[in-house]
C-alpha cells in the first residue's frame, strides 16, 4: 500500500467509525441482543474500503462538506449485512471472519439473519434521510436482483458444476463489483458529478471490483489465513466458481491486472486521479 493511500484510509477509519457509532443503536438500546450483533459485526476492522471510495468519489467530483458520510456508513451497512449472511450455515458456513468468530457462531443463527436484516434496513433509512431518491435507487439495484443476490444465487447454484469465464464473470460482477459500482454513485450523485465523471468512475469502480473479486479467489488459494482474517480453502472445499477454476490461476492473474488497467484508463486525464491510481495498485497487489 502506497503513502497517499495509506494515509487517506488512516485519514478516514476513524472518521467512517465514529460515523458508525454515532449512526447505530448503543447495546445497551433495547431489544438489545440485536444491537449487539449488529455492532459486532460492525466494530471488528474491516478496511472500509467502500464508504472511502465514496467519499473520495464524493470529493474527486468537486462535493463539499459531511454529507456524503452517512451514507458511506450506510453502504458499509450493507456490505456488512452480507458478510453476515454470507456466512451462514446455509450459505458459505464460514466461522471466522476478520479474525472473529462470525456473527452466527456468537449470537446464533436466528439473531445472524435478522442482525444483518435490521442492518439493511438502517441503512435505507440513513440512504432516505439524504433526501435523494436517486442514491436509494443506486444502492437497491446494486443488492437486488441484478446485484448482490442475484449474484450470489449463480454462485450457490455453481457449486460443484463446471464453469467458463463469462459464468464466473456473470457472478463476481453482480456479488462483488455492484456495491463498488454503487459506493462510486453514490459519491458522484451526491456530488452532483456531470454524465463524463459518472461513466467514468462507474467503469472504474466496475473493473476495480471485478479484479478484487478476482484476488479475493485467489488469496482464498493461496493467502495466509491470519491475514485475511477468514478461512482459506472455503471455494475449493465447496468447489466454488471462482476464476482460478474457470481459466487457472495464471490466467486469472492476467485477467485481473488487465482489469487494473482498463481502471486506471477509464478515468479522464484532466483530473487528479493519484487516489484512484493508488487504489487500483492496492487491490491488484492486496494480501488480505
Ligand atoms: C444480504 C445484500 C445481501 C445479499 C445476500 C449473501 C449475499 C446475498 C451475497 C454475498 C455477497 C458477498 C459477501 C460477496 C463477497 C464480497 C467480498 C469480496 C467481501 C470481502 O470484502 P472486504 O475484503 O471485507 O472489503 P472487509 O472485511 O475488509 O470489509
Amino acid at each position: 500500500m502506497d503513502k497517499l493511500l495509506t494515509h487517506t484510509i488512516e485519514k478516514y477509519k476513524p472518521i467512517i467509525i465514529d460515523w458508525l457509532d454515532k449512526l447505530i443503536p448503543g447495546e445497551e438500546v433495547a431489544p438489545t441482543t440485536i444491537h449487539k450483533a449488529m455492532r459486532y459485526s460492525v466494530f471488528n476492522g474491516g478496511k472500509r474500503i467502500r464508504p472511502i471510495m465514496a467519499i473520495k468519489v464524493f470529493q474527486w467530483a468537486s462535493g463539499e462538506g459531511d454529507i456524503i458520510f452517512p451514507p458511506a456508513c450506510a453502504i458499509e451497512m450493507i456490505h456488512t449485512y452480507s458478510l453476515i449472511h454470507d456466512d451462514l450455515p446455509a450459505m458459505d458456513n464460514d466461522t471466522i471472519r476478520r479474525n472473529k468468530p462470525t456473527c452466527h457462531r456468537v449470537f446464533g443463527e436466528a439473531i445472524a439473519i435478522l442482525a444483518g436484516d435490521a442492518l439493511c434496513a438502517l441503512a435505507f433509512e440513513i440512504l432516505a434521510k439524504s433526501g435523494n431518491i436517486e442514491i436509494i435507487q443506486e444502492v437497491a439495484r446494486a443488492i437486488g436482483t441484478d446485484g448482490l443476490v442475484g449474484g450470489q444465487v449463480v454462485d450457490i447454484e455453481m457449486e460443484g458444476k463446471d464453469i467458463d469465464e463469462r459464468t464466473v464473470e456473470f457472478i463476481h460482477s453482480r456479488k462483488t463489483s455492484a456495491l463498488f459500482v454503487a459506493s462510486a454513485r453514490v459519491g458522484a450523485i451526491l456530488a452532483g458529478a456531470d454524465e463524463k465523471m459518472s461513466k467514468a468512475i462507474t467503469n472504474y469502480a466496475q473493473n476495480v471490483g471485478l479484479a478484487f473479486q478476482i484476488i479475493d479467489d485467489i488469496l482464498d488459494t493461496l493467502g495466509d489465513q491470519k491475514k485475511l482474517g477468514k478461512d482459506i480453502g472455503s471455494d475449493l472445499e465447496l468447489d466454488k466458481a471462482t476464476y482460478p477454476k474457470a481459466v487457472g490461476m495464471k490466467k486469472a492473474k492476467e485477467i485481473a491486472k488487465d482489469l487494473i488497467k482498463k481502471a486506471k484508463n477509464s478515468l479522464p486525464k484532466d483530473r487528479e486521479n493519484r487516489f484512484f491510481h493508488s487504489l487500483a495498485d492496492y487491490i491488484i497487489g492486496r494480501t488480505h
